[in-house]
């Protein structure tokens, strides 16, 4: 081997110096790719990757409250930054590490580049088990790290320091890879995370990963192009790619020139302005009227940067067109080919306008346009509707409403954040979208308790944006801890805490499913068992104050009991400088519709309960409209 300048550093030495180095480009414009590390130390890797951080000042050490938390925290900085951009999380071994298995699961669901770094047990055997080691009689060549692989892009461990060298090339690879990128996690040894080693001074040379916007084939774009110009009743689907891809200002010129109109996903919402006469909203399970109705009727789907979820594509009933095909414009092949589709393989950004030159001279259908534009109108009418209604007969106020407060009287350039509960599918629907950056929904996993984490990773990768952190009391039950962290790194974030005390979502679906909203109150147990709605108001309320809870954590607090209230909270919000939560208890029953479209659910096939067999007899009736697209 010929001589090379190298240096004595520990192996998670050289992991975060590593790290300091690496850079992503795009468009001409660079940025550093971590933005520092997120962690909880313990013995797993306190010494190691603890005693690199405290070392090495300038790579930025944040702590969290919790693992799991912290993953979205950095998931959610890399989305916001289209994937640009992230955050390394570091824990010690055993449940630090396991911690993050959800958490990892949820960026490579929603492929948004994380590093984890969980610690490992020994490498070198001779002291196993170690404190919170998991054995095995078969293996020594296992620990609770393995459970990482199926949730990780690219996962390994590094048993050796010189291991690390091409370990951290193919991570980088991964994780700047726009059709690949998800959670990669590199286990590491306690032992060897101290381990030194003589490594190469060139490994830590400022390395640029460009992000290249790759063009489809030639051939399949002229097929494309003749497809589009045969078709009867084009739809555009936009999918995340479109955010990711930074193709909204081509996109909106692909629509004025094309007069296709567009339906957007959960991850694509924001690709069209809302008031843009062809944009339809959003399409699928919780979609609206406009882009469903035209999705049915539909004969050809583009879709762009979409890998169809089963709430895009209504459980495979939301394309009733016999002769429906697609167009799959997608970095990943994976999803490009799906449907049956003509794969267009190549980023968003530079295959719609390759494919406008390829369409030149094209428009749709005068009869179409104006059909979408009035679509969209009654969508429009429907949403001040469901907006004006403030109270439920309850007497609580309304989500729908509380929704449209939030639109309408936050910062328009703000950024609200959601993941789980009934809050995404009436957001998909009544969120009008002002900026591409405004709706940034978790929805590849809807995880519960990535809202005030997520929010937390906004916040950082874009501090001068209000943050509007959506959040039901079960998600902020479930994981609301880093509301602490907002406050300690001086991240403000406004949250707006819907309480309707349990589960409105999977009460509604419970109650659709003919089981009462069973098992999904909080409220004390009756008669031996949990009460369903059956019980009614006829329920004693836990002693639990949401309200109390963020303010103990140190958030200035607001309570709301109408929808005025919140208007005005709204108000004082933005002039508070920390972490300020809007509570705001609300009505579980009244939800917003749905609009021409259908979930796959299945219901019990035998059941004593009446509700249950009516509820299958329906759910027989609609399950023969899924299809094959072949
Ligand atoms: C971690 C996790 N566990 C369970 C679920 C299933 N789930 C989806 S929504 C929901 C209830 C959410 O309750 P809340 O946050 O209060 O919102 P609401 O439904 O009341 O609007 C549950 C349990 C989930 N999405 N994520
Ligand atoms: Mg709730």
């Amino acid at each position: 081997m010929c001589a090379t300048s190298t240096i004595r550093l520990t192996m998670a030495q050289a992991v975060i110096q590593f790290l300091k180095n690496q850079y992503t480009e795009r468009d001409s414009v660079e940025q550093r790719f971590f933005a520092g590390c997120f962690g909880i130390f313990g013995h797993g890797n306190v010494a190691g990757i603890g005693q690199a951080l405290h070392q090495y000042p300038d790579f930025r050490y944040y702590q969290t409250r919790n693992e799991q938390a912290m993953v979205h925290t950095a998931a959610a900085y890399a989305k916001h930054k289209n994937r640009l951009q992230t955050l390394a999380c570091t824990t010690s071994i055993g449940p630090g590490a396991t911690n993050m298995i959800t958490g990892a699961a949820v960026a490579t669901v929603n492929r948004l580049p994380v590093l984890l770094l969980p610690g490992d047990i020994f490498a070198r055997r001779n002291v196993a088990p170690v404190l919170q080691q998991l054995e095995s009689e078969h293996s020594q060549d296992i620990s609770v790290n393995d459970c990482f692989r199926p949730v990780s892009r690219y996962w390994d461990r590094i048993n050796r320091p010189d291991q690390l060298i091409t370990s951290l090339l193919e991570a980088m690879r991964v994780l700047t890879s726009p059709a690949e990128t998800g959670a990669v996690t590199l286990a590491l040894p306690q032992d060897v995370q101290t381990e030194a080693y003589d490594y190469p001074t060139a490994l830590f040379d400022k390395r640029v990963w460009r992000i290249p916007r790759n063009r489809p084939d030639q051939r399949a774009l002229q097929q494309a192009a003749q497809w589009i110009r045969a078709a009867k009743q084009p739809l555009i689907i936009a999918g995340g790619g479109v955010l990711y891809s930074e193709a909204t200002a081509t996109l909106r010129e692909f629509v004025e020139r094309t007069g296709i109109p567009v339906g957007e996903t959960m991850a694509g919402k924001g690709s069209l302005r809302y008031d843009n006469p062809l944009c339809l909203g959003a399409i699928g399970v919780t979609g609206t009227s406009a882009a469903n109705i035209i999705a049915k009727e539909a004969d050809l789907i583009i879709g762009i940067g979409t890998r169809y979820s089963d709430f895009t594509t209504a459980s495979k009933t939301q394309f009733q067109n016999p002769d429906v095909r697609f167009i799959n414009i997608n970095v990943a092949e994976f999803d490009a080919y799906k449907h049956n589709a003509l794969p267009l393989v190549g980023d968003a950004q530079a295959t719609l306008d390759e494919l406008l030159i390829a369409l030149h001279g094209y428009t749709n259908s005068d009869t179409n346009q104006s059909r979408a534009r009035q679509l969209h109108d009654a969508w429009e009418t429907e949403v001040d509707r469901l907006y004006a209604i403030q109270r439920a007969d309850s007497g609580l106020p309304f989500q729908g409403a509380l929704i449209g407060a939030v639109n309408e009287q936050g910062d328009p350039d703000a950024v609200m954040v959601c993941a789980a509960g009934s809050l995404p599918g009436d957001l998909h629907k009544l969120w009008r979208a002002r900026h591409p950056r405004q709706y940034h929904m978790e929805y590849g996993f809807s995880c519960m308790g990535y809202e005030i984490a997520g929010g937390l990773g906004i916040k950082m990768a874009d501090p001068e944006r209000e943050v509007y952190v959506l959040v039901g009391d079960g998600s902020y039950l479930m994981l609301h801890t880093d509301l602490v962290t907002s406050i300690q790194e001086g991240y403000k974030l406004t949250i707006v805490l819907m309480d309707n005390r349990g589960y409105k979502s999977i009460g509604s679906l419970s109650r659709a499913v003919g089981d009462q909203g069973f098992g999904t109150r909080y409220v004390y147990p009756k008669n031996g068992g949990l009460p369903s709605d059956l019980d009614g108001d006829n329920v004693e309320d836990l002693p639990v104050d949401l309200a109390m809870n963020a303010r103990s954590l140190g958030a200035h607090v607001i309570e709301c009991h109408s929808y005025a209230d919140l208007v005005v909270a709204l108000k004082t919000a933005k002039s508070i400088d920390r972490t300020t939560v809007l509570y705001v208890r609300n009505d579980r029953y009244l939800g917003v519709p749905g609009y021409e479209s259908w979930w796959d659910v299945p219901i019990a096939e035998v059941s004593e309960a009446d509700s249950v067999q009516a509820a299958r007899e329906e759910w027989e009736e609609k399950r023969v409209m899924e299809r094959y697209f072949l």
